[in-house]
């Protein structure tokens, strides 16, 4: 019966609502009602509904254009106050802790902010969001799973709302895991003691938090990749499948980052029943409401719902569900849904009495029903996620959903609780970081805590003895979870990483045989691959490119990662390389989403922390669709403490000839340089990736650094010289001399990538035609070179009675003299990162400006870092060293063919 008056409510919302303006026969109109409400009177809204469907599909398949189902539902909760279960914990109790906590999260950005003006910190955010938390502390978030056998495994996966950072230090604080002076110091986090860092940042907290989050729309892709990269390892086996959970809560402004619902389709095709999106709508982002004209929650609703997730509204709490058993009319849903976000937040920003004039008011019936309700009752009316009940109710529900992802869309009250100067309900909410002592005092009141006007006034911290009844609640929960939460423990299981003779193929050489630098990584991918003790681990990434760097070899080889195995017969089955889809793949063949593939790459660079197992990701991609692309991410990754291989292939500015201006990179190196653990490295030949790769994987699986590799990779085939005797410290340091001329130098030469080989056609031309002698050195990371040399420089700055230390740049090019000329693919700026240790020698040539589609051969010579611009640069250079005729060195640059007088190509 319930279900029924339910039902009817919502259809006669429908009927109050606006009708077609034309009906020509509403005689007729009447009549098809009538006899659908009759099919509906006698119990049976389940055939109602599917009479209404049959029909849609009778219309459509005549051709009508019957407009397409509506993807929302009624602006109330999903889950009927009848299907409701019954809350587990005590509510009293928790309502007591939460106040607590919030009181202390308030209360830490206040006295900051009385301490330190203008450092910053977010209360309004965590106000909205402390129902939402708390019931997952209490009952949903797990530290550790049992599986079947038993045994502890690693427990759930949470993303949190990063701004909502002070509430989940409260927590912490009141369990005793965070001390009195870390929460005093939060935001002070170079002090004497330690303090907390103002968001989720593992770099910083590495044994709390687990996922940088605070940047806009990273919560939503990582938390989907997360997800869907669980699955990956349970179905190749290397975890254990259980039920555990990758949480994410997200903004409801924040579902307006592309990224944020980007990739929620992905979720559903892969039925990711272990992802649980909780947005936390408080109908405000920063500076006003998120949807003022309209309402975020049903614009959401229909998003997800059409994109195939299980959407559960909690948009009302219980003090409405009187309410909505008075109303035999429908009268209050439809005032619910004619209203829009920038009346709901008036409604709450200011009092109850606007609430009943301008609310209910509008409709005298609507009036009627809560006139006999106080202003105190019709203020205490809770929004859903303000509510445990209902907030349990819809975790409980997604947590044993079953096929498909689920979004919970819980409506909260930005600053909830904080009185006017909080800005409860206001624009201004998210920027208060200090409330007035009124505000304080009622703070206390409004949440019953046992703390003196006077102290209230100082925001001085609440702590209940250990003894507490709240206190010892507060433990027993977290123990039943499986412990406390979050924390970020690491038990990677160090692999032992290959030797260098592994990696003979590539030391040895290509025996004439020329082949890209690409070509060569496949080579060691592939090997890898194979490997016993590392290949089960390698996870190779790549959004859609893998023809074009020869990967389709591993295809076959490991097979390309699918949920569901092969549901077809591949066109290409008759073939030996073939598209091979398999459950246990091994490849990530992401298709065409580069945030997406570095969100995998995430996951699996991260696995070792959230799984306990080392994972070996080369994410393989085009690259100037890396860093200018998805910059933000690789950032966060770093925060995370990832680890493995960005490979940015199709690399620089000129090998890559034909694609032009938004396809040629010659910027990577530059943005790579600016992550502070990323490694970056500009190999020029298949025996330098080997060196870089072998000490990468040594570095981070087995000595268990936090570091990361970026690789650049070039598509020009050339010979691959086997690797000179003791070459190896240098190519990780980023130097070595690879061909030392055959004389006394004047002037040496360095090169990158394929611009060595131009290096070594240079120093040919320059002691065959103009009889000078140089040396080529192969410079594999300038990045690095600079960055221990400033180490080196900072050491000698703090010491300075010591005794000088010499940067390995500096100890390299030792009893040489001579101009420098520096050529590269990349930006001047690449190989400027070493001037200052090479007194003024230095002259870089590099690939500034716009891309251009021509042969390589026109776009080395248009940017004047070809060999023929290296052999001039030096002739000048010496001529200006008094070391070269002038006249000499002008007619050179004539000869070489540059155009003195041509438009820099960094501007054209
Ligand atoms: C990419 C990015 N852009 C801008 C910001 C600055 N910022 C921090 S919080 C915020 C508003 C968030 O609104 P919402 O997602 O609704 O969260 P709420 O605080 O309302 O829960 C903004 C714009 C950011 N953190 N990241
Ligand atoms: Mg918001």
């Amino acid at each position: 019966m319930q279900a029924k008056a339910q039902l009817e409510q919502q259809i006669n919302a429908q009927r109050n609502a606006p009708s077609y303006s034309s009906d020509s026969d509403p005689q007729e109109t009447a009549e098809w009602l009538e006899a659908w409400d009759q099919i509906l009177d006698e119990e049976n809204p389940q055939r109602a509904a599917y009479l209404l469907t049959a029909l849609t599909e009778r219309a459509r398949s005549a051709g009508l254009a019957v407009p397409p189902s509506s993807f929302n539902t009624p602006y109330c909760n999903t889950i009927r106050v009848e299907d409701e279960l019954p809350y587990p914990g005590n509510l009293e109790i928790e309502r007591r802790i939460k106040s607590i906590i919030r009181w202390n999260a308030m209360a830490m950005v206040v006295q900051q902010n009385k301490k330190d003006p203008g450092i910053g910190g977010h209360i309004a955010t965590y106000a909205s969001v402390a129902t939402l938390m708390e019931v997952a502390f209490n009952h949903f978030f797990r530290a550790t799973i049992q599986d079947q056998a038993g045994h502890d495994q690693p427990g759930d996966l949470v993303y949190f709302q990063g701004h909502a950072s002070p509430g989940i230090y409260s927590r912490a604080f009141l369990e005793g895991r965070l001390s009195r002076t870390q929460i005093e110091n939060f935001r002070h986090e170079l002090r004497e003691e330690p303090g907390l860092s103002s968001y989720p940042h593992p770099w910083l907290m590495p044994d709390f938090w687990r996922f940088p989050t605070v940047s806009m729309g990273l919560a939503s892709l990582n938390a989907i990749y997360q997800a869907r990269f669980m699955r990956y390892m349970e179905n190749r086996g290397l975890i254990v499948p259980t039920d555990r959970k990758v949480w994410a809560f997200l903004g409801d402004g924040e579902m307006d980052e592309p990224e944020s619902m980007g990739s929620i389709t992905l979720a559903s095709r892969e039925k990711l029943d272990n992802l649980i999106f909780v947005i936390n709508c408080n109908l405000q982002r920063l500076d006003g409401p998120v949807r003022g004209n309209g309402k975020i929650i049903q614009e959401l609703e229909a998003a997800f719902r059409g994109a195939g997730w299980n959407v559960i509204k909690v948009v009302w709490g219980r003090g409405w569900d009187p309410l909505f058993a008075k109303d035999r009319t429908g009268i209050l849903l439809k005032r619910m849904e004619e209203c829009v976000d920038g009346e709901y937040q008036s409604f709450r920003a200011k009092e109850a009495k606007f609430l009943r004039e301008k609310f209910f008011g509008k409709y005298p019936e609507l009036a009627a029903m809560v006139a006999d309700m106080s202003d105190e009752d019709l203020w205490d009316l809770r929004r859903g996620g303000h509510d445990s009940i209902k907030v349990y109710n819809a975790y409980k529900r997604a947590f044993e959903h079953k096929g498909q992802p689920t979004v919970i869309l819980a409506k909260t009250i930005k600053g909830y609780g904080l009185g006017p100067s909080g800005g409860e309900g206001r624009n201004l909410a998210h920027q208060s970081k200090k409330l007035d002592e009124n505000d304080l005092v009622n703070f206390t009141q409004r949440f019953n805590l046992p703390i003196s006007e006077e102290d209230a006034k100082d925001a001085k911290f609440y702590t209940p003895p250990q003894d507490s009844p709240e206190v010892i609640y507060l433990h027993e929960r977290r123990k039943a979870l499986g412990g406390y939460y979050p924390t970020r423990g690491v038990q990677s299981d160090l692999l032992e990483t290959p030797k260098l003779e592994f990696f003979k193929e590539q030391l040895a050489g290509s025996e004439g045989r020329e082949v890209s630098t690409t070509m060569a990584f496949v080579r060691v991918l592939t090997n890898l691959l194979k490997d016993k003790t590392v290949g089960k681990r390698v996870v190779p990434i790549i959004p859609d490119e893998a023809r074009t760097f020869g990967m389709e070899s591993l295809f076959r080889q490991v097979g390309i990662y699918a949920s569901q195995g092969q549901l077809y017969q591949p066109h290409d089955a008759d073939m030996f390389l073939y598209y091979k889809e398999s459950k246990d793949g091994q490849i990530l063949e992401e298709g065409i989403t580069e945030a997406g593939s570095m969100c995998s790459f995430t996951a699996a660079g991260t696995a070792y922390s959230n799984y306990g197992v080392e994972m070996i990701p080369f994410y393989i991609f085009y690259s100037m669709f890396g860093f200018q692309r998805i910059g933000d991410f690789v950032w966060a990754f770093a925060d995370a403490r990832g680890r493995g291989f960005l490979c940015g292939a199709t690399a620089g500015r000129t090998t890559l000839n034909g694609e032009g201006l938004q396809h040629q990179d010659g910027h990577s190196l530059v943005l790579s340089s600016t992550v502070p653990t990323c490694l970056s490295y500009d190999p020029a030949f298949a025996y330098e990736i080997a060196v870089i790769i072998q000490d990468g994987l040594r570095r981070m699986y087995q000595e268990d650094e936090d570091v990361f590799y970026y690789l650049a990779l070039y598509n020009e085939n050339y010979a691959q010289p086997p690797m000179p005797e003791g070459a190896e410290e240098g190519i990780i340091k980023g130097i070595y001399k690879l061909k030392a001329g055959s004389g006394k130098p004047k002037a040496h030469l360095f090169g990158s990538g394929p611009m060595l080989n131009e290096a070594l056609r240079a120093q040919q031309i320059l002691a065959e035609q103009y009889k000078v002698q140089t040396d080529v050195w192969s410079v594999t990371s300038y990045n690095e070179l600079r960055r221990e040399a400033l180490r080196v420089e900072r050491w000698n700055r703090l010491h300075p009675a010591e005794p000088e230390r010499q940067p390995y740049i500096v100890q390299a090019l030792e009893k040489t003299d001579g101009p420098i000329i520096a050529s590269t693919d990349y930006m001047k700026l690449v190989p400027d990162q070493i001037a200052p240790w090479l007194g003024g020698r230095l002259i870089s040539l590099g690939a500034d400006g716009f891309g251009r589609s021509d042969s390589r051969e026109y776009l080395r010579k248009h940017f004047e870092i070809n060999a023929e611009s290296i052999v001039a640069a030096t002739l000048s250079q010496l001529t200006r060293d008094g070391k070269f005729n002038a006249k000499k060195a002008a007619q050179a640059i004539a000869d070489l063919g540059l155009k003195p007088e041509a438009i820099d190509p960094a501007l054209a």
